[in-house]
């Protein structure tokens, strides 16, 4: 998954469950969004409590747990599974010795890896700038401990050092940069408006790039990495006499940080302008019903909810007993199994 001549950081995993109960097992995810940005996990703490603490989000004596476990297993950071206020990060680094990230930094990380556009890059940037803007509290200058230096990349990282005016100033600038990006995309939107437009959406590594490029064969980056596609890509398809445009775009995860939601309006546009969604859902995962809720949650909030949604279940090679839902299909993108019945449900609902 990663470079193997790059050390990994070594990071204990921290999950809260606030009025609800976690177990260990809810921190795969994480731990997978790690291994992406070269945070290896050496332990995972959960935390189940009433409500959140005020100085440290999780209790005094779970501070202490953690700070046994990184003696024990020579962590160098520890990574929450929870969104931490500014001056949480400094309180638990105070107490911890070692860099404290939240999940959305993770995820921002991922992000700025993988930006390749231009238009890409400015929507990460500023998605940065809005994310450490409210957090700029003065750091413990403990990043220095890490090896890979997670959450440093990106050009939002780089203009930490200018104080809040500037960094709202620079977050103004990339807005207006942005909303020409916006203008110019809706403009070939409307050049292309004559046309059918089906977006695939889903879960981050369900999929979608594989079925793109086995419907398209246009090659796009598709691995099995959380976040590989970031850009959206869009080729027409000629399906028995009827035209349309098919998108590849962003995955969604569960907390996607709201700032990334607002930063990617340019690309999030090209989901809300479909005519089709094609939900693409990896069936041979355990969590894939909470992760259609988790997707569907998201294009409510980005107002996509009201376009025809086909479900397409896919990796059905691994899990070959699954019983399809009315309505829906099934596939094998990489197996080549059931795509001729899903051309046939796009055609009839284009
Ligand atoms: N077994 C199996 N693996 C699949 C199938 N379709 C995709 N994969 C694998 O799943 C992984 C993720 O595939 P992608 O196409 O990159 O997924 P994506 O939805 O585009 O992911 P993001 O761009 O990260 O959101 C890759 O390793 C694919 O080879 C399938 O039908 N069966
Ligand atoms: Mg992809």
């Amino acid at each position: 998954m990663h470079n193997n001549q790059v050390q990994s950081d070594l990071a204990i995993l921290v999950g809260v469950g606030v009025n609800q109960i976690l177990s260990v097992d809810d921190l795969d995810e994480l731990s997978l969004l790690c291994a992406t940005c070269n945070l290896q996990t050496v332990g995972r703490v959960i935390q189940n409590r009433k409500d959140v603490d005020v100085t440290y989000y999780i209790g005094t004596g779970k501070v202490e747990e953690i700070k046994t476990m990184i003696a024990e297993t020579n962590a160098n950071v520890v990574v929450f599974d929870v969104e931490l206020s500014g001056s949480k990060v400094r309180n638990l680094e105070q107490a911890l010795g070692v860099p404290v990230l939240d999940r959305s930094k993770v995820i921002l990380d991922i992000f700025a890896a993988r930006a390749q556009s231009a238009a890409g890059k400015l929507q990460v940037e500023l998605a940065q700038l809005r994310y450490n803007l409210p957090r700029l509290i003065g750091s413990s200058g403990l990043m220095s401990k890490m090896r890979n230096g997670v959450g440093m990349r990106g050009p939002g990282e780089k203009k930490l050092e200018l104080d809040k005016r500037l960094i709202r100033d620079e977050i103004t600038a990339l807005e207006r940069k942005l909303a020409d990006v916006k203008k110019t995309r809706t403009v070939a939107v409307r050049q292309r408006s004559n046309q059918q437009r089906v977006c695939l959406v889903g879960y981050t590594n369900s999929g979608k790039s594989t079925l793109f490029n086995l419907l398209t064969k246009a090659g796009v980056y598709a691995k099995d990495e959380l976040f590989a596609t970031l850009d959206t890509t869009t080729r027409a398809i000629y399906l028995n006499g009827k035209n349309f445009v098919l998108t590849d775009t962003v995955g969604f995860i569960n907390h996607l940080p709201h700032e990334f939601i607002r930063a990617f309006e340019a690309t999030l546009d090209e989901t809300r302008e479909a005519n089709l969604l094609l939900h693409v859902v990896d069936c041979s995962n355990p969590e894939h019903e909470k992760q259609i809720a988790v997707v569907n949650q998201v294009l409510h909030n980005i107002g996509a909810d009201t376009i025809p949604q086909l479900i397409v279940y896919n990796k059905i090679d691994k899990n070959p007993g699954f019983v399809v839902p009315d309505g829906a299909v099934a596939i094998s993108a990489v197996q080549k199994i059931g795509i001729d019945k899903l051309k046939e449900q796009i055609y009839n609902l284009i």
